[in-house]
């Protein structure tokens, strides 16, 4: 099934043109593990090591070493979130490397995929009530984004009521090109950038911008979204016009440029994320991912888990591939965001010459003159994809229909039609924000209306459009966005991922002010200070800066505690009341491997009353039962580990039972699972079980009795599924609720088809 239609208008797909080569002649980049245990005491910090064992593989080149006495062909040294280096090395010097001592493992370094003013509001976030008041709004957290870079000057990074920068931060403002250390300031606190593995895959490419300064905008509207200051009377070109804010306004921000417009690499996203836990950061966010790796190869999983273990909590993408079994940054230590749609809709007004009104979709960017103007309804006409056949039409209204509207949208901007009305239920039509010519999308259910009209009036009907309109309460809403990847995870389908849903399409945040963001007609450009975006990239930072406020509000949570009150609080119904829908397949009822436990609800997920904890210890459990070898293992958690207790059943706040393809048994599963009373002193809690079709589902005990805070209690769950197992996909929950009435905390339960696993 083909996805998405047009690329353009999400952020993987304009950075997928930049995928840069792997490998340039003999010489490649490869990420490097080191066991630091067995360095040489004559070597005085692990950087003289590595340098010492890299210059050592080519003696001939022992005299080419930069100003810091480092080997040119070293790139990072890394010591945080795992040890080990980066350089460009052949074939044969990876082979000798193997033999030296204290090798773990290497793999070639490899490029990233990179997956935004009313959406607090639609997360109930209320300036009067809940947990921006009560935690004041993110302050002294500080998130570290690994992106493209921030554009400074951006009023979102204004520090107005912005408190002092904590004193445990050990970051910096990196100077570079056009960027000036003064720059950074109360909010945006630290700016670092990183392209070494960039420069060693392309020796002679020139770096167009070197320094922190954004010239994509991916990281100004990411980083924005989690934690921008307020911003009054920002809009998309009169749309979503508001006060902009990002969704923990008062945390600091500090921004890691790992993404460049030259190529994207591992070695420097590994960098990123190595120094911004050294320098101190609570929440990393990263809204972006590598596809088709096992979990010992992919840079986020390996640098997260160093993360988890210094109590960073990686709130990631879950990737823009839309199809089941597409997901990535399916590792059981981070958490993985979906992305879903907002309650906005951005319309045109669509007023017909007998005074009947339809509201159709545009972001057209300006307020355009069509009024009263005659409308041309000609079969041989309305496909739209004909510029001879456009030519008759005048200075008319055109109605488009039975077509590809991003097609007929090309066709209608060369013509001279005045607009255009197109007739379609496409749902990716609903995240264009690029309307270069005046017109409207109408869905056919109220295109009936028109056409009605049109034919009664035999060649004389008339309409007028007003541009810039902008309504919120759309109903229903939040629905799964299509484009959203879907799981199960292939590193390791058995945690179920995504975790939860954010906000992800038409996100209004801060751009970078000098590149053209629409254009009218065919050469009229324009650029803004603030563009609609569309993406999981663009609903991991919403995560994120729920992340933040909780860390505020619980500094002593885990990352993994704070997941679970993420997950057991999401809600899994729209603003109608109904489950969630989901637009890709067909608005039937979203699966958990679309959206997780539903969508974030920061309020409720500040008091879930019970939390599913999990140590580092219990993740080393769960990869010493995965089949990986002591060296895979040992490149992620880069510490002694021992596999004493190898469990699959890792302590997570969702199920998933994966049956083979065509059994006949089907699948029986059980589950162990623990949780922690972080909600009031004595208090009980009763299960309530939606089992999934053809599933029967146990739960043992079915009451939890606590005597007091942070008591734990444990219940088994088993899972017997007899039904198809021709890759049907059931799913359910069990809610644990509070007998005294105050907390529900709600786990879905997944029964799915065995997929390839990475
Ligand atoms: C790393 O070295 C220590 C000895 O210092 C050893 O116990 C451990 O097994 C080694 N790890 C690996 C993966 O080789
Ligand atoms: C950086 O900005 C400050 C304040 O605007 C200015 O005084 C200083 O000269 C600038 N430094 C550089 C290297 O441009
Ligand atoms: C890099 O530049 C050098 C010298 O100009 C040239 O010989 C070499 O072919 C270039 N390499 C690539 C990959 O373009
Ligand atoms: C234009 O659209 C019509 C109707 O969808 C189709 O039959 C025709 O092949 C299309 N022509 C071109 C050139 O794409
Ligand atoms: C469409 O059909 C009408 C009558 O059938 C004809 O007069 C007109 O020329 C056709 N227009 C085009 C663009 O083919
Ligand atoms: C529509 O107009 C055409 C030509 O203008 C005429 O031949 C036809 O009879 C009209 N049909 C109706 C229903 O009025
Ligand atoms: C475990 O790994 C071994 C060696 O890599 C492989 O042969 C075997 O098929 C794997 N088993 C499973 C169940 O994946
Ligand atoms: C769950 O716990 C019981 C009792 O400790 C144990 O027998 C069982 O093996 C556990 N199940 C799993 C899946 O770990
Ligand atoms: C099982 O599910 C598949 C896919 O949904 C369907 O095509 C098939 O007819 C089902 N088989 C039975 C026996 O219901
Ligand atoms: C099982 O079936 C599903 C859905 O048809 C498919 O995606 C998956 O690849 C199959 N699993 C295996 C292991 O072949
Ligand atoms: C051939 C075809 O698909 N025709 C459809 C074009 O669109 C109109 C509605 O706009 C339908 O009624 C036709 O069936």
């Amino acid at each position: 099934m083909e996805l998405i239609k047009h690329l353009p208008y999400l952020f993987l797909f304009t950075l997928l043109s930049y995928h840069a080569k792997l490998v340039l002649g003999e010489r490649s980049s490869y990420i490097v593990h080191m066991n630091k245990s067995l360095m040489p005491k004559v070597f005085p910090t692990h950087n003289h090591w590595y340098s010492f064992t890299v210059s050592s593989l080519k003696p001939t080149t022992t005299n080419s070493f930069d100003h810091h006495h480092n080997p040119l062909n070293l790139l990072y040294t890394y010591d945080n979130v795992f040890h080990g280096f980066s350089a460009v090395m052949s074939k044969d010097e990876v082979e000798a490397l193997k033999k030296t001592p204290g090798f773990v493992s290497a793999y070639p370094d490899r490029s990233v995929t990179i997956d935004t003013t009313h959406t607090f509001e639609f997360l109930s976030l209320n300036p009067y009530a809940g947990l921006w008041p009560a935690f004041e709004y993110g302050k002294d957290v500080i998130i570290g984004v690994i992106d493209t870079g921030v554009w400074p000057e951006s009023p979102s990074y204004k520090d107005d009521g912005m408190s002092e920068i904590p004193s445990r931060w050990k970051g910096t403002c990196e100077a570079g090109q056009e960027f000036n250390s003064s720059l950074c300031n109360k909010k945006l606190i630290g700016v670092r950038y990183f392209n070494k593995g960039v420069i060693a895959a392309n020796p002679n490419v020139t770096i167009s911008m070197n320094s922190g300064r954004d010239t994509e905008g991916h990281g100004t509207h990411t980083s924005s979204t989690a934690a921008g200051n307020y911003v009054g009377g920002a809009s998309f070109f009169g749309y979503a016009s508001g006060t902009a804010r990002g969704i923990a306004p008062r945390a600091h921000v500090a921004m890691y440029k790992v993404i460049w417009e030259e190529g994207r690499y591992a070695s420097d996203v590994l960098a990123g994320m190595d120094q911004a836990v050294a320098d101190g950061v609570d929440v990393i966010s990263i809204s972006m991912g590598f596809d088709d790796v096992p979990l010992y190869q992919d840079p986020i999983a390996i640098a997260s888990f160093g993360a988890m273990e210094k109590g960073v909590l990686v709130s990631s993408s879950a990737g823009n591939e839309g199809n089941l079994g597409t997901l990535h940054n399916g590792i059981p230590w981070v958490l993985t965001v979906a992305a879903g749609s907002i309650d906005r809709f951005f319309a045109g007004g669509l007023t017909l010459g007998n005074g009947e009104k339809i509201s159709g979709w545009t972001t057209f960017p300006a307020p355009a003159l069509v009024k009263d103007l005659p409308i041309i309804y000609k079969k041989n006409i309305s496909s739209c994809n004909s510029t001879a056949a456009l030519a008759t039409v005048g200075y008319a209204i055109v109605i488009c229909e039975n077509g590809s509207v991003f097609n007929q949208m090309q066709f209608i901007s060369t013509s001279s039609v005045a607009a255009a009305i197109y007739i379609s239920d496409d749902p990716d039509v609903l995240e264009f924000t690029d309307f270069p010519y005046p017109g409207v999308v109408v869905s056919t259910k109220n295109a009936e209306t028109l056409l009605n009209y049109v034919t009664k009036r035999n060649g004389s009907a008339t309409a007028t459009i007003n541009f810039q309109q902008t309504l919120v309460g759309a109903k229903p809403a939040p629905t799964v966005a299509s484009y959203t990847s879907r799981g199960p995870a292939p590193s390791h389908p058995g945690i179920l991922k995504p975790d939860v849903m954010a906000p992800g399409s038409l996100v209004l945040a801060s751009w970078i002010p000098n590149t053209l963001t629409n254009i009218i007609g065919s050469n009229i450009g324009l650029t803004s200070d603030f563009i609609l975006a569309s993406g999981t990239s663009m609903a991991c930072p919403h995560a994120s800066g729920v992340a933040a406020l909780l860390k505020g509000a619980h500094p002593e949570w885990s990352p993994a505690a704070i997941r679970s009150a993420m997950m057991t609080t999401a809600d899994p119904l729209d603003n109608t009341r109904e489950y969630i829908k989901d637009s890709f397949f067909n608005y039937e009822i979203a699966t958990p491997l679309a959206m997780g436990s539903g969508q974030v609800d920061p309020n409720r997920a500040a008091d879930p009353g019970l939390v599913y904890d999990a140590t580092p210890q219990d993740y080393v459990n769960l990869l010493c039962s995965m089949n990986y070898t002591k060296n895979q293992i040992w490149t992620i958690t880069r510490s002694a580990y021992t596999c004493t207790d190898p469990s699959s059943d890792l302590n997570y706040p969702s199920f998933i039972a994966l049956y083979q393809n065509n059994t006949k048994y089907g699948v029986v599963q059980e589950f162990n699972r623990t949780v922690t009373n972080v909600g009031g002193e004595t208090t009980s809690y009763k299960v309530r079980v939606n089992a999934p079709s053809g599933v029967a589902v146990t739960v043992a005990p079915t009451t939890l009795q606590f005597g007091k805070k942070y008591e734990k209690q444990s219940y088994s769950l088993r899972v017997a599924y007899t039904g198809n197992t021709s890759g049907v996909v059931e799913f359910g929950s069990i809610i644990w609720e509070e007998e005294s009435g105050g907390h529900s905390v709600r786990s879905p339960i997944v029964v799915a088809p065995m997929i390839p696993v990475w």
